[in-house]
């Protein structure tokens, strides 16, 4: 009983230490910006062409984002007609909590086209998973409901996953900002992946028209390493359940250590005889 009594103990020391850890660490660290050269203000430096591009994708001075703390600019990233513009990659970098993306577009219709639609890829892992799913985020001019999200599960091996947003009823010939939390969103239709990393982005045209892309940000709240991962694990899988459920444990142990003295109320004085 002495050693069940010892070992729940351990365990809380253990797990609070481990917080405390994470939140000093947390603390510690500063936020990060993951995509270079996200306002076009030095070309397409940091950026590829998609393999499936449009006819005509160019950083142009025509129209740009005029954002506070851009300092205004001069550019911003033109697609022409319907396929993909430029597309970034990094090296997986974790979804920590507060992870947001920002971009602006701007659309522009043409006569005798297809209404223009922006579509922006951000990839991730939902977890160590091979498979790489995908947020799609369409911006349009159509007349239905402002904003609508759904996910899609993979079936894998065959398709890849992932969710869905659209945001409707925009001004054709302004900027649009559009902002989402990515953590809480990945979070939120794939709950029992603990640890989604993304690992790039692709700025696209679904229709006709002209879609221009600016400021393009992604901020992560903290650089995660392993002890502060262990720290989200807690955090998104119920931190109260694990500290009230090493209590409980530590309570019902010192609950049987003492009635099991009582039944044996020779034990101590066993105890010090052996001393
Ligand atoms: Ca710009």
């Amino acid at each position: 009983m002495r050693k069940i009594w010892t070992i729940s103990r351990s365990v809380l020391v253990g797990l609070i230490l481990v917080l405390i850890v994470s939140v000093i660490l947390q603390v510690s660290i500063p936020n990060s910006e993951v995509v270079t050269n996200g306002d076009f203000e030095q070309g397409s430096i940091g950026w590829e062409l998609g393999d499936r591009a449009a006819n005509d994708v160019k950083v142009v001075d025509e129209v740009f984002h005029d954002g506070a703390g851009s300092a205004g600019g001069n550019n911003s990233l033109r697609i022409v007609g319907p396929g993909e513009g430029y597309r970034q990659d990094w090296t997986l970098r974790s979804v920590t909590p507060e992870t947001h993306l920002t971009f602006f577009t701007l659309l522009k219709a043409v006569t005798g086209e297809s209404l223009p639609q922006a579509l922006f890829h951000l990839y991730f892992y939902p977890d160590y998973n091979p498979i790489r799913y995908h947020i799609d985020i369409t911006v349009t001019l159509e007349n239905r409901d402002e904003y609508s999200e759904s996910s899609f599960d993979p079936d894998p091996g065959t398709y890849q996953g992932g969710i869905s947003v659209r945001f409707n009823r925009n001004d054709p010939n302004s900027w649009v900002k559009i902002s989402l939390d990515i953590s809480n969103l990945i979070r939120k239709h794939f709950p029992d992946r603990f640890d989604p990393r993304i690992s790039g982005i692709l700025l696209g045209s679904a229709e006709g028209g002209i879609v221009y892309y600016d400021d393009i940000s992604i901020a992560t709240d903290r650089i995660v390493n392993p002890i502060v991962q262990l720290g989200f694990f807690l955090y998104y899988n119920g931190i109260w359940q694990v500290v009230v459920g090493a209590l409980i444990s530590i309570g019902i142990s010192a609950l049987v250590k003492r009635i099991y003295e009582r039944a044996n109320p020779r034990t101590k004085s066993d105890d010090l005889m052996r001393v």
